[in-house]
């Protein structure tokens, strides 16, 4: 642990600021043209923030597939639902058989719409997306977050699937959330809930070991979302092989969700919150950061 904290304070800001500047100054590593498309521009929640034509997913809702530690699309990273998505979302939530969806932003904040309301926000209630029913089955409060607990239902084929939705609600907008234990405490939650979920799937699951894809959005779908998905997977590594490599991690990430991760504090956080991390778990000690550009960690 000592040797990481070291490594961070001789590295501190100005280093990590360096490193952020060059993975932005990068080019986008593919095209946009799906985004672009007459018919999808109105799907767009903001129209400089596309998706990658490599790695949408089909019906476009602004949504790209996004590589975890060791696992091919562990996350769909996305954009906060609009009204005119929310149909598309749902389609997308069943074609994956995505068991957990992760959110951190709120719904408005400072007076802004960040995300459509696409879940029912109230415990009972049943609301119709398509040939979808969403039904709020029972909403568990926590601190720093609210976990809903969802029954998706298909009328058009009569199954029903639980889905989990957690909305972390202490991620402020245009920055970091105040305090790491928070987020790593809600990682936690959330790593647990998909692993008991593709637990009970039983042998009807035949994909990867991770489960499906879990569903992670903020508002434009890169800075958050970005931030959180570059945490898990550097903590996954770090608790698989003791090392982190937070430049390769991102600049992978990129390749496949444009612009991930949209501030230097963001960026930062990520370092700091991995530090936290690893203090709390001392047992990792010594944990290498890897400066090389050798490595990346999901291929
Ligand atoms: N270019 C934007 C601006 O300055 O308005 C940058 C930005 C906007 C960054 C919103 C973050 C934003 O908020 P949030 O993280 O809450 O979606
Ligand atoms: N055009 C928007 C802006 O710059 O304000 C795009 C944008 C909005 C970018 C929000 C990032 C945002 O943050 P997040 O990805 O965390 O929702």
């Amino acid at each position: 642990v000592s040797d990481l904290v070291e490594h961070v304070k001789r590295r501190k800001k100005k280093g990590i600021y360096q490193e952020y500047e060059e993975i932005r100054k990068e080019p986008p590593a593919g095209t946009f043209d799906y985004s672009k498309n007459l018919a999808n521009q109105i799907k767009n929640r903001y129209s400089d923030v596309l998706c990658l034509d490599q790695s949408r997913t089909s019906d476009y809702i602004n949504a790209s597939f996004m590589d975890g530690y060791k696992r091919s699309n562990a996350y769909i990273a996305t954009q906060g639902p609009l009204p005119k998505t929310y149909e598309d979302f749902w389609r997308m939530v069943w074609e994956q058989m995505v068991l957990l969806i992760v959110m951190t932003t709120r719904v408005v904040e400072r007076g802004r719409v960040k995300c459509g309301q696409y879940w029912p926000l109230e415990e009972n209630r049943t609301e119709q997306h398509g040939y979808f029913l969403v039904r709020n089955m029972h909403i568990q409060g926590f601190q720093d977050f609210k976990l809903s607990h969802l029954e998706l239902y298909n009328t058009q084929t009569g199954e029903k699937r639980e889905i989990s939705h957690y909305l972390y609600v202490s991620w402020p907008d245009f920055g970091v959330p105040k305090c790491a234990s928070a987020m790593l405490d809600f990682r936690e939650h959330v790593l647990q809930r998909q692993e008991a979920a593709v637990q009970s799937l039983g042998p009807s699951w035949t994909g990867p070991p991770g489960g499906p894809p879990v569903i992670v959005h903020c508002s434009a779908g890169i800075g958050r979302t970005g931030t959180f998905c570059t945490l898990d997977i550097c903590l996954s590594r770090l608790e698989d092989i003791g090392t982190v490599d937070v430049r390769q991690t991102v600049r992978h990430m990129r390749t496949q969700r444009a612009f991930s991760i949209q501030t230097w504090d963001q960026y930062y956080f990520c370092y700091t919150a991995i530090m936290e991390y690893a203090q709390r778990n001392g047992k990792l000690s010594p944990v290498q950061w890897s400066d090389s550009d050798l490595e990346t960690d999901s291929e």
